[in-house]
């Protein structure tokens, strides 16, 4: 079984049973002059990941390996979208430099060009930070026999983290790609990876994508 240099220790995956889960690579969240830099915020933290997953994906691809891409958004009409989330993201909706924001079926809702999902890839809308809260996600999993996830997307502290641990909580053992995760904020990248290798790994493990790559050769 192919095994990856990680911390806290070896991560070793059944490559039948594994897979590369992309979270939330859309336009709204990476492209300058989009939703994301117009909070205040460097896109370019992370849009270092770019390169790193785009490398990932095709190593994967040629593996014969699944991809899930993940897409955060909603209807609308936005009656997916709890008004608690509304109030403390009144932009969701209105309209932005690259469409609605955060609404399907808008450009900056999409995934990014340089990550689009290959044909027949599973592309997931989720209304929330988590991946697995009201989606159709945890089915897909079960249909296809996977047990282990390869985690990448952004944003680390949000829905990287939310995500991982509804799929600890869950039973998948999650391996998280320091390369291939990103945050605007580099302390709580930092601190957001540490949180999952703590404690034996509390949440599952942390690695960079080379190493992976080269586990699937
Ligand atoms: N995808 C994701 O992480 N959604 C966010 O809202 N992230 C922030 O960091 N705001």
């Amino acid at each position: 079984m192919p095994t990856v240099d990680a911390q806290p220790g070896p991560f070793t995956f059944q490559p039948a049973e594994t897979a590369l889960l992309v979270i939330d690579m859309q336009r709204d969240f990476l492209l300058p002059g989009g939703f994301g830099e117009s909070l205040g915020n460097d896109v370019a933290q992370l849009r270092r990941t770019i390169e790193p997953l785009a490398a990932l994906m095709a190593a994967w691809r040629a593996a014969g390996l699944p991809i899930i891409h993940t897409r955060e958004g909603h209807l609308p009409d936005l009656s997916d979208c709890p008004p608690a989330k509304l109030r403390r993201g009144p932009m969701i909706g209105q309209e932005g430099r690259f469409g609605k924001i955060l609404i399907r079926g808008e450009y900056g809702h999409d995934i990014i060009d340089e990550l689009q999902p290959a044909e027949g890839e599973t592309v997931v809308d989720k209304p929330g930070k988590g991946a697995f809260h009201a989606t159709e996600l945890a089915g897909i999993l079960d249909d296809g026999g996977i047990k282990s996830l390869v985690v990448t997307g952004v944003t680390t502290e949000v829905c990287v983290h939310t995500t991982v641990r509804e799929a600890n909580d869950r039973g998948y053992e999650c391996l998280v790609l320091a390369d291939c995760v990103g945050s605007y904020f580099p302390e709580f990248q930092r601190v957001g990876l540490q949180m999952i290798a703590a404690q034996g790994g509390i949440f599952g493990w942390v690695a960079e994508s080379p190493a992976v790559i080269a586990a699937l050769k």
